[in-house]
């Protein structure tokens, strides 16, 4: 950043952020980490309402349902889709999964969108059950269409035991959720009032590392599917309205970390930023 007038702008907002009227709020799915049992079950939206902000939830494919009604979190029912497979063994109705039940990256993974009825910072991103073994990732899509591909904080690991990186899948952007409870926090992203923020399941494709094994112990098994994941919440943090008006400003010029205008992968971008992909040492 050398653009003296746009580095004013960052210090700015990150003045007002630590002013005391900015304050962190949370929308819990399931109730492992709080929130209400069975709250979203059976419905394709939901507006929830947290400290005056209401996040608006709403699950895909169209036709799709919510349902948090496991206390590990939210997931989408998509039973009412005639080509989908949802509520077996590999794919489940309180899960984010692959619709086909199938291994292969470009099936139809479930999704989610959310956005907020005011502006704000969107910080942490709360999963349950991503498994590093079957490469099981989310893909966080931003208000202008960049995409991070969001994996267990050991799949880069079990990938380097095996000689293949999480930058050899054909993903955009991977990066590791920094614990091993599956949550990605620190993210940083300031958005306006309505801004929409898509989450898409999704598992790696394993012809993108052949010869990779979920069970490196017995190679003679094929790779297991993935199991689906859950969404327990997201927290972002309030902004005063004066910000509101700062963060018009950079939503026009694209200057936020993941503000980038092409939606590609800017490596050294990714490298300076608080993700990274992690190489087990
Ligand atoms: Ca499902
Ligand atoms: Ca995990
Ligand atoms: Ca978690
Ligand atoms: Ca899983």
């Amino acid at each position: 950043m050398t653009n003296p007038i746009l580095r004013c702008v960052l210090v700015l907002i990150a003045g007002l952020s630590s002013q005391s009227n900015t304050f962190a709020i949370s929308f819990h799915f399931g109730t492992d980490i709080g929130g209400e049992n069975n709250a979203y079950v059976g419905q394709p939206m939901a507006n929830i309402v947290s400290e005056g902000t209401t996040a608006t939830f709403m699950a895909a494919p169209i036709g799709t349902l919510l349902d948090d009604s496991d206390a590990q979190g939210l997931g989408i029912d998509s039973r009412s889709l005639s080509d989908a497979i949802d509520g077996t063994a590999t794919g489940d109705r309180t899960k984010f999964n692959l619709l086909e039940g199938s291994h292969n990256s470009t099936s139809l993974g479930e999704s989610l969108t959310f956005s907020f009825n005011q502006a704000g910072v969107l910080n942490d991103i709360l999963f349950d059950g991503v498994k590093d073994e079957t490469l099981e990732y989310f893909i966080l899509t931003f208000p202008n269409g960049y995409q991070i591909t969001i994996f267990d904080s050991q799949a880069e690991y079990r990938l380097d035991l095996q000689g293949y990186h999480l930058t050899d899948l054909n993903v955009p952007n991977p990066i590791e959720c920094q614990f091993e409870d599956d949550d990605l926090t620190g993210i940083n992203y300031p958005y306006l009032a309505d801004e929409v923020f898509t989450l898409t399941y999704g598992e790696g494709n394993y012809a993108d590392v052949p010869n990779y094994r979920t069970n490196p112990r017995f190679p003679q098994f094929p790779n297991d599917v993935g199991d689906g994941s859950r969404l327990q919440g997201i927290v972002v943090t309030s902004i005063p309205e004066p910000t509101s008006v700062l963060l018009f400003l950079l939503s026009c010029g694209g200057l936020t970390m993941w503000r980038h205008p092409g939606g590609s992968a800017n490596h050294s971008e990714i490298n300076s930023s608080p993700f990274r992909v992690h190489r087990a040492k």
